[in-house]
């Protein structure tokens, strides 16, 4: 079962998602995100829409089928993801491709707020310092696709990636 601290991670992205309000995702709350994305400048907006999309019909399936899945549906996909972290390591290169503008092949922090408002619709308050690992003033793939699955996957209040999208609540 997910832990506290995966379910306070998850609380944050979950109510960013949930536009409307109603304590629900739905298949509309994904295709707003998919289109959050495809304005982005470095993005192939294709992979990013089938990636989402793919994330709806992964918390779909979870949810029995519902049109409707809940913070818990959402949980006990998450209890699964460190047995498959393919898709999740395939997402962070898709969203890397859309916010890398320049191109160099890596994020820089500007680069990376642009993935946080993708995700969030808002701003957030990120330690990219505490992000960049190595400490070279950018994110490699490496280091993006490492931090991200730590935060979908990974349950350690004491990682650079539990704090993606900024400071976790206590839920
Ligand atoms: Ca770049
Ligand atoms: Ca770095």
């Amino acid at each position: 079962m997910a832990s506290d601290f995966q379910r306070s991670k998850v609380v944050l992205v979950f109510g960013a998602l949930d536009v409307t309000g109603d304590g629900y995702l739905t298949e509309e709350d994904f295709r707003l995100l998919a289109a959050r994305w495809a304005g982005l400048r470095g993005s192939d907006d294709r992979l990013l829409s089938q990636v989402m999309l793919s994330w709806w019909t992964t918390l779909q399936a979870a949810a029995g089928g519902a049109d409707r899945v809940t913070l818990d549906d959402v949980l006990n996909v998450v209890d699964v993801l460190p047995d498959n972290i393919e898709p999740v390591l395939g997402t962070a290169n898709a969203m890397f491709g859309a916010v890398d503008a320049d191109g160099d092949d890596y994020v820089s922090e500007a680069e990376y707020r642009v993935m946080v408002e993708a995700w969030l619709g808002r701003e957030a308050a990120t330690d990219f310092a505490l992000l960049d690992s190595d400490g070279d003033g950018r994110l490699s793939r490496a280091e993006f696709a490492a931090l991200w699955a730590e935060f979908w996957a990974g349950d350690n209040a004491a990682a650079a990636g539990s704090y993606v999208f900024g400071p976790v609540q206590a839920a």
